[in-house]
């Protein structure tokens, strides 16, 4: 029993999810965002969102190690409770935005050519784009993200969405999301949204 045990405890400890590497250094985006505001975000946030959603999984083994975006997919259809199911699309939302975020702002990024084919083809420019995107992510009313995503058919889309609501709730890819919670923002902008998200622009380097 001491055996089976150990393993069980080994392979629980395998499943969780984890924070995934950030890959560049906190003030690899200075002096847009400010190296403080990034160990934060990434060390304390984002590491809350992925302990919270181990904590909403514990009581289902079958779905722990599963990959997140899958369980968002399918959130509706999940047999679990209620509460859990609030929790893994808050904190499991978190988790797949805040990676997504730090991959799309990795500074050694390079321009997406097709990314940037396909912003053409659908807003007519790449300004145009920013333009709208821009507008989405100022607009959205307290905690939130602007999506830029893929439908099933690879059709590019703009959203603006509450809390950590990810596109993958509504069966779509994420592409480009910017986090316009004020802990992305406050200790640089504080209540100056507006030019977070034009300095935002500039460390993206994927357009
Ligand atoms: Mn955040």
């Amino acid at each position: 029993m001491l055996y089976l045990s150990s393993i069980n405890y080994y392979l629980s400890t395998f499943m969780k999810q984890a924070l995934p590497k950030l890959g560049y250094a906190y003030d690899a985006l200075e002096p847009y965002i400010d190296a403080k505001t990034m160990e934060i975000h990434y060390t304390k946030h984002h590491q809350t969102y992925v302990d919270k959603l181990n904590a909403a999984l514990e009581k289902y083994p079958d779905l722990q190690g599963r990959p997140v975006d899958e369980l968002l997919k399918k959130l509706d259809s999940l047999k679990i409770e209620e509460a859990d199911r609030t929790a893994i699309r808050n904190h499991g939302g978190g988790h797949v935005n805040h990676s997504l975020f730090w991959t799309i702002l990795n500074p050694t990024n390079k321009k997406d050519e097709k990314l940037m084919a396909d912003l053409i083809k659908e807003f007519g420019s790449i300004d145009e784009f920013k333009k709208q995107f821009t507008d989405t992510a100022t607009k959205i009313f307290g905690s939130g993200w602007a999506w830029l995503a893929r439908d099933e058919k690879g059709k590019l889309h703009l959203h603006g969405m509450p809390n950590q609501d990810s596109p993958y709730l509504h069966g779509q890819t994420p592409v480009i999301g910017l986090d316009v919670w004020e802990h992305a923002y406050y200790l640089k902008y504080q209540n100056k949204r507006p030019e977070y998200i034009e300095n935002w622009w500039k460390v993206l380097k994927l357009i």
